[in-house]
């Protein structure tokens, strides 16, 4: 196995004050900050299909970066994709990869020889492993780019399809086991609907939950401790994706008590997509206990669709760490980046400043994040703004002492309300972020 990128050594970490751009500014892996090396808060994942496939290609063009590996076979081309990420990982120190199945290998002529082609691509993978101590972030499958899946995969108005994509799944659990992974996604690739006229949608949504529930039941059943996780996303291929935001996908586990093994993986560019802010989503996870992992990219605002960016946005990264430190961490989670560098950045040189580049962002979103945390001036100031539901009738409410009986007579005694109102301090607390943010 030859080297990919000869002119790019290991990337250094140098400081803020650096003019290398192939050097880190902000990510120094094993600096301990708030209690643990940044490497393991941040935990870094390479997604294999933007970067070791993803060549440019878009709707009005073919793609212009080269992503052969220097191979025309399919099975010599999976091989040295193996190989050249494993050295874009070690170069950057970036310490785990995701993948759809079809990213390692492609589709072959029977579901039997692609299985069999899969085995030995994970078994490939396996061994550099060993070797490197690289590890799996999450698995999943691509059950959305096979014209078989057009309508679907287990939302299919078709059985056979359903069959189809459950074989799919089970194999690519069971490469996720292979190669140690703690986490498993389900993504809604196209399971929505272009028209509600062609649609039942009672059946797509109870036959997804069923889908859910046997990949739940297999995995177990083969050893499998991780965590399962669904991806929101409003729209993009369909016009409606069933999985919408993280309120509409805890309504759906809800429903079918599937709430005790999923948790979201939460994509900043799918919550701008859906109208949120990255920071809402990562919120409404948090809050009823299903924070799992991040797809970290951005999407530009003035456009309306998936372009999966590199992140380089620190405000929206700050923030977003902000949350993960308020939701204890990851555990088996990470910053998945889930981003492509932009059809212009066609080198093989782009790979590693975009990725520096997102690396950074996060980094000095971290650095942020535990700044905002140990100032307190924001915390305090939200605690203060609901002192009202510590003592007195707040007290009781939570407590559950009070009805409409006694809060109409509080409420008749009390009169207008103007002592606990108090001011909401919007742009004072956006001053109070920036300040922390500059001072660093
Ligand atoms: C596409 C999704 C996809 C998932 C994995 O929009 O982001 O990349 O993360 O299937
Ligand atoms: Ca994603
Ligand atoms: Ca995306």
């Amino acid at each position: 196995m030859g080297e990919f990128f000869k002119n790019i050594g290991k990337i250094p970490y140098e400081g803020k004050n650096s003019t290398n751009p192939l050097a880190f500014k902000y990510y120094d892996p094993d600096e301990v900050i708030a209690g643990k090396p940044m490497r393991e808060h941040l935990r870094f994942a390479l997604s294999w299909w933007h970067t070791m496939g993803g060549d440019g290609t878009d709707m009005f063009g073919v793609g212009t970066a080269d992503k052969t590996w220097g191979e025309s076979e399919p099975e010599a081309r999976a091989k040295a994709k193996v190989d050249a990420a494993f050295e874009i990982m070690e170069k950057l120190s970036i310490d785990y990869f995701c993948f759809h199945d079809r990213d390692l290998s492609p589709e072959y002529g029977s579901l039997a020889e692609t299985n069999a082609k899969l085995d030995e691509i994970t078994d490939y993978v396996k061994e550099k492993q060993a070797q490197t101590g690289a590890k799996l972030l999450w698995g999943t499958a691509k059950c959305f780019d096979h014209p078989r899946y057009m309508h679907g995969a287990g939302t299919s108005p078709s059985a056979d399809v359903f069959a189809f994509t459950a074989a799919q799944i089970k194999k690519a659990i069971e490469a996720t086991v292979k190669l140690g992974g703690k986490g498993y996604v389900f993504w809604g690739g196209r399971e929505g609907y272009e028209t509600l006229l062609n649609t039942n949608t009672a059946l797509e949504l109870d036959n997804m939950a069923r889908l859910m529930k046997m990949a739940v039941r297999y995995a177990r059943s083969i050893g499998y401790t991780g965590d399962f996780y669904i991806e929101p996303k409003p729209k993009e291929p369909t016009k409606h994706q069933y999985d919408f935001d993280t309120a509409t996908v805890l309504g759906f586990l809800r429903k079918y008590g599937l709430e005790n093994d999923f948790k979201m993986n939460i994509e900043a560019n799918h919550a701008t997509l859906a109208q949120h802010t990255f920071q809402h989503e990562l919120r409404m996870a948090r809050d009823n206990n299903v924070f799992g992992s991040i797809d970290a990219n951005q999407g530009d605002t003035l456009l309306g669709w998936d372009t999966d960016q590199f992140p380089t946005n620190v405000y929206d990264a700050a923030l977003c760490m902000y949350e993960v430190l308020k939701a204890g961490g990851f555990t088996n989670g990470g910053l998945n980046f889930d981003a492509k560098a932009r059809r212009g950045s066609f080198t093989p040189e782009d790979i590693f400043h975009s990725y520096i580049a997102g690396m950074d962002t996060f980094a000095l979103g971290l650095r942020i994040a535990v700044k905002m945390i140990e100032d307190g001036r924001i915390d305090k100031f939200v605690e203060e703004r609901y002192s009202s539901w510590t003592n007195g009738i707040g007290k009781d409410i939570i407590d559950e002492k009070v009805g409409f009986e006694e809060l109409e007579k509080y409420a008749l005694e009390k009169g207008e309300v103007t002592d606990s109102l108090g001011s909401g301090r919007q742009e004072m607390l956006e001053s109070i972020m920036n300040n922390i943010m500059f001072s660093l």
